[in-house]
């Protein structure tokens, strides 16, 4: 039995995947802000733990921060994890309203971390943190900022504070993996979509695009609608977590890699719900509402249209299952209409 800790166990991500390490057979242990009932995540966990008997669930959870104090030293000590997956992070747009703040928490719980599991004696627990396409950011030079697609070897130049504690935290990582004090490991995610509102980021414009159509509601978008951005169903973002943890380190020619799903512009993503909706709403007209002039177009227009992920697909066999937007929407639709009741 795998023992894993989850930092950051109340997010978007957490509500996925501690439910996959659960299923797996590991022992779990998670760690947050704020207690289990108070966070975005804690109506999928606890449907998922009682559907699975064990309905005490919440006694495994610590709510302590991440970035600084003792719980995070203290339970690596304690437990002594072999898995620990660190997804605190203020995201991109709410990091440029608390640019201190996004860095404090984002590079805190990370030096944090890799300095706890640093001092564990043998054997040390992989380390799971996920970076992002805000890594990225126009070249300067470059004609039209950014070549299409992306991919790992592209040059990064963040525009948010975001992005530059994910480029700050990749190299930090890689320093830790190369000295041979903590096996690194980390992923450039695209939007990430689920039943489990995000927080804060520049791509919930299209998780609030799939509440509004389940809950019958014009959505208000906040982005262009010719907007093109990566995006990834959060199935496969837990899976390439999962493989990419276990995957022999031999194999690894890099510390950080771009994973890709799909890239359809904010219009695509309407069209399709719109297509799909009828389904389980028979009659419901979904609309979606373009408001213009959001400061997040902004920082949506220096990111990566689409992404080339050819060093995952190489080094530990990486394929994303939900590649269009056919398959991924009617089961995302299912899917938050189902953790809704
Ligand atoms: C955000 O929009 O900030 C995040 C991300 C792409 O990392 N979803």
């Amino acid at each position: 039995m795998t023992r894993s800790l989850v930092i950051g166990a109340g997010g978007q991500i957490a509500s996925d995947l501690i439910p996959a390490l659960h299923r797996r057979g590991d022992e779990v242990r998670m760690l947050d802000l704020l207690p289990p009932e108070r966070t975005n995540g804690f109506r999928a966990l606890d449907g998922y733990f009682r559907s699975a008997g064990d309905p005490g669930w919440t006694k495994r959870w610590t709510a302590a921060d991440a970035a600084k104090g003792s719980a995070v030293p203290e339970i690596i000590a304690g437990f002594r994890p072999q898995e620990v997956y660190l997804l605190t992070a203020l995201l991109s747009a709410v990091g440029e309203g608390k640019p201190g703040l996004c860095l404090d928490v984002n590079m805190g719980s990370l030096r944090l971390c890799l300095e706890s599991i640093d001092a564990m004696p043998a054997p040390k627990a992989r380390l799971l943190w996920p970076s992002s396409i805000a890594a990225f950011g126009p070249i300067p030079g470059h004609p039209g900022g950014l070549p299409d697609p992306v991919g790992d070897d592209t040059p990064c130049f963040p525009t948010t504070m975001y992005g530059v504690t994910k480029v700050a935290g990749e190299l930090l990582g890689a320093w830790y993996a190369r000295t041979g004090r903590v096996d690194f490991r980390s992923l450039r995610f695209p939007g990430l979509l689920n039943a489990t509102p995000p927080g804060g980021g520049t791509t919930d414009f299209a998780n609030e695009m799939y509440f509004a159509a389940v809950e019958r509601r014009p959505s208000r978008d906040f982005l262009r609608e010719d907007t093109r951005l990566p995006f990834m169903y959060m199935p496969d973002a837990v899976r390439s977590m999962l493989e990419l943890t276990a995957a022999d380190p031999a194999r690894l020619s890099r510390r950080t890699y771009v994973v890709a799903g799909l890239s359809p512009s904010a219009r695509e993503i309407a069209a399709s719900i719109a297509k799909h909706v009828e389904r389980i709403h028979p009659g419901h007209r979904f609309e979606a509402a373009f408001l213009p002039g959001d400061p997040r177009q902004k920082i949506a227009d220096t990111w990566p249209r689409t992404l080339d992920d050819a060093c995952a697909r190489r080094d530990w066999g990486w394929r994303a299952q939900y590649a269009t937007l056919d398959a991924m929407t009617p089961a995302l639709l299912d899917e938050i209409r189902a953790k809704q009741g």
